[in-house]
């Protein structure tokens, strides 16, 4: 019988992720896990923003470097997000406090027009809407994608916030 793999039927979906580093070599660190997730099987990095020195929301603790990216993926949105905390893992990132300092965070911002709410994995990433550090870069390479639970494009979403402590490096 003809054997066909799963990424060879499965027609391929869009996504936009979220990178921030607060620790380590942030420039080399973001860099690298670009690099990776480019030459991940499944997925091709269709564009990247630039990188954005940003103050950190939070507990107190260092600036952090964010971009966006967005991917080409033929893998489904639970696949991809076993990708991303795979690469987390292999960067050296440890969990300890929620929203405390990391050398490499990848979030889930969008994946193609879905809207899923699961315990682990919620898209689209529920606080993308209020966060300048995601938006403005996301706005660099997707202003005409409609987020599907606002039903605003990403360039109207990042006018209506405050992009004072968000500056392109
Ligand atoms: N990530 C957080 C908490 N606070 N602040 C900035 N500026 N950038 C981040 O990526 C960030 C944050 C939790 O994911
Ligand atoms: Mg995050
Ligand atoms: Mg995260």
């Amino acid at each position: 019988m003809l054997q066909l793999e799963k990424s060879a039927i499965t027609k391929p979906a869009k996504s936009a992720i979220a990178l921030g580093s607060n620790l380590g070599d942030s420039y080399a660190i973001l860099e690298a896990a670009i690099q990776t997730l480019a030459q991940t099987s499944g997925i091709t990095l269709q564009a990247q923003s630039s990188w954005y020195k940003t103050a950190p929301i939070g507990p107190p603790q260092p600036d952090y470097l964010n971009g966006c990216a967005l991917l080409q993926v033929q893998l489904t949105p639970q696949e991809l997000l076993e990708v991303v905390l795979r690469i987390e893992k292999q960067f050296g990132r440890v969990r300890r406090e929620r929203w405390g300092p990391r050398t490499l965070d990848i979030d889930l911002l969008l994946f193609d027009d879905l809207i899923i709410e699961t315990p682990n994995l919620q898209i689209p990433h529920p606080h993308m809407r209020e966060r300048a550090f995601v938006l403005i870069p996301l706005a660099e390479i997707a202003p005409d994608w409609i987020d599907p639970v606002s039903g605003l494009a990403i360039a109207q979403l990042v006018k209506r916030l405050d992009c004072s402590d968000v500056n392109r490096l």
